[in-house]
């Protein structure tokens, strides 16, 4: 059996492996995932986003608790801004979902965003499909709620969630950070805290001022640590479920960002061919560019002009 029928079959570590090829971004991802696909397309993925310490951690380790609790299998992933090799957050991260780390059906993954450029959220992406494939029936993603690549990691997600706790200037932030724009469900978690009632106050009247969709994001309070509005906020996240799977917008927006999956995957396939052939069939035109004998857009071109060459980069072969 190779990886993905063991994957298939339920074999873990073959699912590690292939999400480490996802990780990696290797040449045979987009097979990987055509192969899979056929199994997949039933789970339902929630992202969890906002700023950092905002307790998204705890928040997940509660609600796959509450999930497991319902009998549903769950799969986790942590993007993290931190090295995998520093300890720090991901270790942190672990811990804190340490209930459930030895529960057959919870299968947690951290992703570096260390050392990368891009490609972040096609990976988040990509390892959500093959947990999808393996069975999970919800997959939860967390990510640090801070720039453009979270919040198109975010894309992934049916559901979104935003954390964010009582602290002065929290609000300013979450609206400078887009994160209003991408949330259907807040949260104030730490509500133990002082001017969490405030907060849920503010963030209600800011979302009064938005134009009225056919979704109301409810603003709900958490106490993670102590389990509190736990079972509130899986009823506000099934609530949007159902609306999702009816809304004429919301199914308009999924197969929109099916659409995108397609022409990302296939600029990204035909990126790394390009790539691939930098020292190989290029490295000539390569050399006289970067001894500025070509400019570079003469030399796009005569790739581009070579019908022969093209369909080799096409084929990935010669
Ligand atoms: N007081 C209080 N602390 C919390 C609560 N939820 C989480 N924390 C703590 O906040 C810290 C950060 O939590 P974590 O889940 O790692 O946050 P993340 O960075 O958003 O994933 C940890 O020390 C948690 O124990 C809460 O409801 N109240
Ligand atoms: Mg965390």
């Amino acid at each position: 059996m190779d990886l993905v029928e063991r994957m298939l079959a339920g074999d873990r570590v073959a699912l590690a492996k292939l999400m480490s090829r996802a990780e990696n971004e290797a040449p045979d991802l987009a097979a990987i995932l055509a192969r899979i696909a056929p199994h997949g397309g039933r789970s339902y993925v929630i992202g969890i986003t906002g700023p950092p310490g905002a307790g998204k951690s705890t928040l997940v380790d509660r609600l796959v608790g509450t999930l497991r609790g319902r009998g549903a299998t769950v799969g986790v992933i942590a993007v993290d801004p931190s090295s995998p090799f520093s300890g720090g957050a991901v270790l942190g991260d672990r811990i804190r979902m340490q209930t459930h780390c030895l529960d057959p059906e919870v299968f947690i993954r951290s992703l570096s965003t260390r050392g990368r450029r891009g490609g972040l959220a096609r990976a988040t992406r990509q390892i959500a499909r093959l947990l999808d494939a393996f069975g999970k029936d919800t997959i939860l993603i967390e990510t640090v709620g801070v720039g453009q690549t979270e919040l198109d990691i975010m894309e992934v997600a049916q559901t979104v969630v935003v954390v964010l706790v009582p602290e002065a200037g929290d609000t300013i932030q979450v609206m400078k950070a887009g994160l209003l724009e991408i949330a259907h469900v807040l949260v104030v978690n730490k509500a133990d805290r002082e001017g969490a009632l405030r907060m849920k106050a503010e963030l209600e009247q800011m979302l009064q001022l938005r134009p009225t969709t056919s979704w109301s994001v409810p603003v709900l309070l958490t106490e993670a640590t102590r389990d509190r509005g736990i079972d509130e906020l899986a009823a506000a996240i099934d609530a949007h479920r159902r609306h999702v799977t009816t809304d004429g917008a919301a199914r308009r927006a999924t197969a929109e960002h099916r659409v995108r999956e397609f022409l990302d995957v296939l600029g990204a396939t035909l990126a790394g061919r390009i790539e691939a052939r930098i020292d190989g069939a290029f490295a000539p035109l390569v050399a006289r560019v970067r001894a500025g004998a070509q400019d570079p857009y003469a030399a796009a071109l005569e790739v581009l002009g070579d019908r022969e060459g093209l369909r080799r980069l096409v084929d990935g072969s010669g």
